[in-house]
C-alpha cells in the first residue's frame, strides 16, 4: 500500500496540555510520526509519497466536513492570537472559557470579536494546543487523506495517510482532543464523491471518534463504527455511549462498541469482529479505519492491554470486510514503540488481503 506522509506535520508541535489543574508536556509529539516513517522505511509496504492534491481540490474536500465559520476562524487563528498581544508568539492558543452545550442558553451564532472567545466557541477542551504551524499542519493532513481516498478510488487495495496532529476527535465546527480537521471523515467523504454509495468508517482508537460520528450522525450512506474505552470513565466522556444508534436518516448507521478500562486482546478481538461483520452487513463499498494505536498496553493516556503482536491480528482482521480500505494515523503515545505497532497493523492487513 502507498503511504502519504505530511510533511508539514513537525510545525504543530504543542508544548504544553492542561491536565487536572496543570500544565503538562503535550503527549501527542512530532516523533509519533518520525517513529512509523522510519519503520516503514524498514519494513516497506510500497511507496513513501507526499501528497500532491492542488489548493482547489484540497479546500473543496475539507469544506464538506467542516464549516466554512470554523475554517476562516481556523485558517487566521494563529495570527489573530498574535494580534491580541505580541507576546503570545512564544504561547500556544488553549481555551479558558466555552459556551457549553445548547441547554445553556449560551448563543453559538453571533461570532466573538475577541479571539480567546472565538477559540473557546470552536474548541471542546483545553488539550489541544494551537500552534504557528497548526494549521499548515492540519491542512496538509488532510490533504494526505484526500490522496490516500483518491488512490483506493482509482483501484488501490489500501492507503495510509499518515499525518498528525490526528482528526477523529474533530467535528464539523470544532477542533479538540488534539484534532483539527478530520482526515478521516474527509476521506470518507472523498471515497463518496467519488461514487463509492456506501462507506464505512470503523475506528480502532482508544478513544471514541465522537467528531466523526457527529459528522455523520444523520446520513444513512456512511456507516460509522467505533471500539473505545466506555465513555463512563474514559475521554471524550460526552459521547460514545452503545444507545447512540444516528438520527433522522442516519437512525441505525452509528455502532458504538464501548469496553471497559483493562479490557485485553481476547475480547477486543472479539469486539472487532462484531464490527467487521457490522460494516459487511451495511454493505460498504470502501472502508476507512481510523488508525489509534493507544489500545497499547504501554499506552501512558490509555487502559487497554493489547501487545505489539496483537496489531498483525487486527490488520488481518480488517482485510477480512474484503475492502478497498484508507488508514488514517489518529492515536498511540507509547511513542518508542508506535512504529512497531502501526506498521505490524497495516502489514497483517496487507498480507491478508
Ligand atoms: C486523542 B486520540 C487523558 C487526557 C486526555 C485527550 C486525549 C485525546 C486523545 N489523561 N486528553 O483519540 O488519541
Ligand atoms: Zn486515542
Amino acid at each position: 500500500m502507498k503511504t502519504f506522509h505530511n510533511p508539514h506535520h513537525a510545525g504543530h508541535a504543542g508544548q504544553q496540555e492542561m491536565f487536572r489543574g496543570r500544565m503538562v508536556p503535550c503527549h501527542e509529539v512530532p516523533a509519533r510520526l518520525d517513529y512509523v516513517l522510519a519503520e516503514l522505511r524498514r519494513r516497506p509496504l510500497g511507496a513513501l509519497e507526499t501528497p500532491t492534491v492542488s489548493d482547489a481540490a484540497l479546500d473543496a474536500a475539507i469544506a464538506r466536513v467542516h464549516s466554512v465559520r470554523y475554517l476562516g476562524f481556523l485558517a487566521s487563528a494563529w495570527n489573530d492570537w498574535v494580534a491580541m498581544d505580541p507576546a503570545n508568539a512564544q504561547r500556544d492558543a488553549l481555551p479558558s472559557v466555552w459556551p457549553l452545550g445548547n441547554r445553556h442558553g449560551f448563543r453559538h451564532d453571533v461570532l466573538p470579536h475577541n479571539f480567546a472567545a472565538r477559540l473557546g466557541l470552536f474548541s471542546f477542551d483545553s488539550g489541544s494546543p494551537l500552534t504557528a504551524g497548526t494549521w499548515a499542519a492540519a491542512r496538509g493532513g488532510a490533504a494526505c487523506a484526500l490522496a490516500a481516498a483518491h488512490a483506493v478510488a482509482q483501484g488501490d487495495r489500501s492507503a495510509f495517510a499518515l499525518t498528525r496532529p490526528p482528526g477523529h476527535h474533530a467535528g464539523p465546527d470544532f477542533l479538540g482532543g488534539y484534532c483539527f480537521l478530520n482526515n478521516a471523515a474527509i476521506a470518507a467523504q472523498a471515497l463518496r464523491d467519488a461514487g463509492h454509495a456506501k462507506v464505512a468508517v470503523l475506528d480502532v482508537d482508544y478513544h471514541h471518534g465522537n467528531g466523526t460520528q457527529t459528522i455523520f450522525y444523520e446520513r444513512a450512506d456512511v456507516l460509522t463504527v467505533s471500539i473505545h474505552g466506555d465513555p463512563a470513565t474514559e475521554y471524550p466522556f460526552f459521547l460514545g455511549h452503545a444507545d447512540e444508534r444516528g438520527a433522522a436518516a442516519g437512525e441505525g448507521f452509528n455502532l458504538n462498541l464501548p469496553l471497559p478500562r483493562g479490557t485485553g486482546f481476547a475480547t477486543w478481538r472479539a469486539t472487532l469482529d462484531t464490527a467487521v461483520a457490522a460494516v459487511k452487513d451495511f454493505g460498504a463499498n470502501a472502508l476507512v479505519v481510523p488508525m489509534g494505536l493507544d489500545t497499547f498496553e504501554g499506552d501512558p493516556i490509555s487502559g487497554f492491554t493489547l501487545q505489539s503482536a496483537d496489531y498483525l491480528a487486527v490488520g488481518a482482521a480488517l482485510a477480512g470486510a474484503g475492502l478497498p480500505t484508507v488508514f488514517t494515523f489518529e492515536g498511540g503515545y507509547a511513542v518508542d514503540e508506535v512504529g512497531t505497532n502501526a506498521v505490524n497493523l497495516l502489514q497483517g492487513f496487507q498480507q491478508a488481503a
